[in-house]
């Protein structure tokens, strides 16, 4: 659902103009150094970006599905690590507090999530607990009117910015499986929560995950997501359902930039005589390539209208997930293909999307859990 076109389209003008003039120049320093420069970080806050899916009445933008997809398609057209310094703050990481948060928390958090005063990290995964989030053995057990929380958290994106973090923990141990885990707003400077160091990853420089470790951390009861214990899980779930469709865009918006790149290299690149573009084996690539976008897009933004009118899309989230991801790994692969030798060589920037990418297919439920949402849904359909 879109609210108002013309809002929308000043914003989407404002963040093409942002992605153009700003991010891409950007890009290789960013790899380069690891950090995204601070007068960046500044612009996003003020362009609203932190905001996006904040609520108007918190003081964000309060983006319908449509809308954050039509804005992350934008933020798609340079390196994904930029979307990523926001993205779990406008997703995962505030969502949760929104959707199950009680009043009083929704105002205490949400309007400094909105400004990009506070970034929010989702703390589920653990060194033993991926796919199998319900397995997860982080603890939370209530003393008086705290919890004591140990555990360690790996691989959160935002980590070593985050000023909290939305933390899945489990408060009843007897309860081994998604009932026992209960979600909790943490603020990152609680005493005993360590931050380790930044993994060194195989792409996505600039955006920065670590280990979160807690050892007797005492938060406060009031920081329970909602009053109510043995509901994180779920929680946990209906975050991840939005956020698949929201990476599912970035997934589309990547390609279309790396789709871009092949193409005007394909354009310049003269071999026998005449440009590569013009080789029925380059344009087959480039075809496949642009049939898969386009696929990916009507999908994505299909299962944003189809939430912003109300109906239940866990299917259809994880196939846009299941699909964009994959299809996002088949362009950077013919991308690379495309440009040749030059597609290997640092400078030209593909080979980074190209690792870049690697991580859609994983995070936020791999391929595989996506499949495994998709057809037990389909059987417990069939069921009823
Ligand atoms: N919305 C609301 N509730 C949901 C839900 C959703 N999308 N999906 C599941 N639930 C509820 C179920 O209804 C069930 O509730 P009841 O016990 O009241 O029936 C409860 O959550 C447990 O669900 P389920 O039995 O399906 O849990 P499983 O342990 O079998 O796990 C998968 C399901 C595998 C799908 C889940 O663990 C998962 O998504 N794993 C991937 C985690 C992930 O994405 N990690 C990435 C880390 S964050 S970057």
């Amino acid at each position: 659902m879109i609210r108002d076109p013309q809002t929308l389209e000043a914003l989407l003008d404002a963040v093409n103009r942002f992605v153009r003039e700003r991010l891409v120049p950007a890009e290789a320093i960013v790899a380069e150094t690891d950090e995204i420069p601070e007068d960046i970080v500044r612009e996003m806050k003020e362009l609203g970006l932190f905001g996006l899916t904040v609520p108007e009445e918190y003081g964000g933008l309060g983006v319908t599905m449509e809308e954050e997809v039509m804005v992350m398609l934008a933020m798609g057209q340079t390196s994904p690590c930029f979307r990523s310094l926001f993205g779990t703050t406008v997703g995962i990481g505030s969502q949760g507090i929104l959707f199950d948060g009680t009043e009083a928390q929704r105002k205490k958090y949400l309007p400094r999530l909105a400004t990009g005063e506070l970034i929010a990290s989702f703390a589920l995964t653990e060194p033993d607990t991926g796919s199998d989030a319900a397995s997860l053995r982080t603890t939370a057990i209530r003393e008086g009117d705290h919890y004591i929380v140990n555990g360690t958290k790996r691989f959160i994106t935002n980590a070593p910015h985050a000023g909290i973090f939305t933390l899945m923990a489990r408060t009843n141990p007897q309860d081994k499986g998604a009932g026992g885990v209960s979600a909790f707003i943490v603020e990152a400077d609680t005493p005993g929560i360590t931050i380790g160091r930044k993994d060194r990853k195989m792409g996505q420089r600039g955006a920065h995950t670590a280990d979160v470790i807690f050892e007797n951390c005492k938060v406060p009861a009031s920081q329970l997501i909602g009053g109510r214990e043995g509901q994180g899980f779920k929680t946990a779930m209906k975050v991840l359902e939005k956020g698949r469709i929201h990476i599912a865009a970035i997934c589309v918006g990547v390609a279309e930039r790396m789709q871009r790149d092949a193409l005007h290299y394909a354009m310049e690149r003269n071999q026998f005589g005449q440009p590569i573009a013009e080789f029925q084996l380059v344009q087959a690539m480039l075809a496949d390539s642009q049939a898969e976008i386009y696929a990916a897009r009507c999908m994505v933004i299909d299962a944003a209208r189809q939430r912003d009118a109300g109906r239940n899309v866990a299917t259809e989230a994880s196939c846009c997930k299941l699909f964009a991801s994959e299809m996002c790994g088949r362009v950077a692969d013919r991308a690379v293909q495309i440009f040749g030798g030059a597609g290997y060589v640092s400078d030209y920037g593909i080979e980074r999307f190209y690792r870049d990418v690697r991580l859609f297919r994983l995070y936020e439920g791999t391929t595989q859990i996506q499949q495994i949402v998709i057809a037990r849904n389909l059987v417990r359909e069939a069921m009823r």
